[in-house]
């Protein structure tokens, strides 16, 4: 799939999952030729946020700030979950390639 058809694809995930009103929406983010995608993701309180790895080798979410997201190593075509609890803006990176940044929003 080319960049642009996999946002599509994430963007409609996170429409799909967001259509349930009240219920808690999960929303998927890509890991792709060493980027995130989305880059910057809001969510809510209480949504769950998948990382996909699509690279042919390990990454991690590593946020710094306390309640943000901490993963181990997610495998090649390995996802990894994580349910936003606090509200606040969670800068993160791969540890392995910290020229990798994403930004979870939960507000
Ligand atoms: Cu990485």
């Amino acid at each position: 799939m080319t960049f642009r058809m996999k946002a599509a694809v994430a963007a409609a995930a996170t429409l799909l999952a967001g259509a349930a009103l009240a219920a808690p929406a999960v929303h998927i983010v890509l890991i792709d030729g060493m980027q995130f995608i989305p880059q910057t993701l809001e969510v809510k309180p209480g949504d769950t946020v998948i990382w996909r790895n699509k690279d042919p080798f390990p990454h991690n979410v590593t946020a710094d700030a306390k309640g943000g997201p901490a993963s181990p190593a997610i495998a090649a075509e390995a996802s990894w979950k994580f349910t936003a609890e606090k509200r606040g803006s969670y800068p993160y990176v791969c540890t392995l390639h910290r020229m990798m940044k994403g930004t979870l929003v939960v507000k």
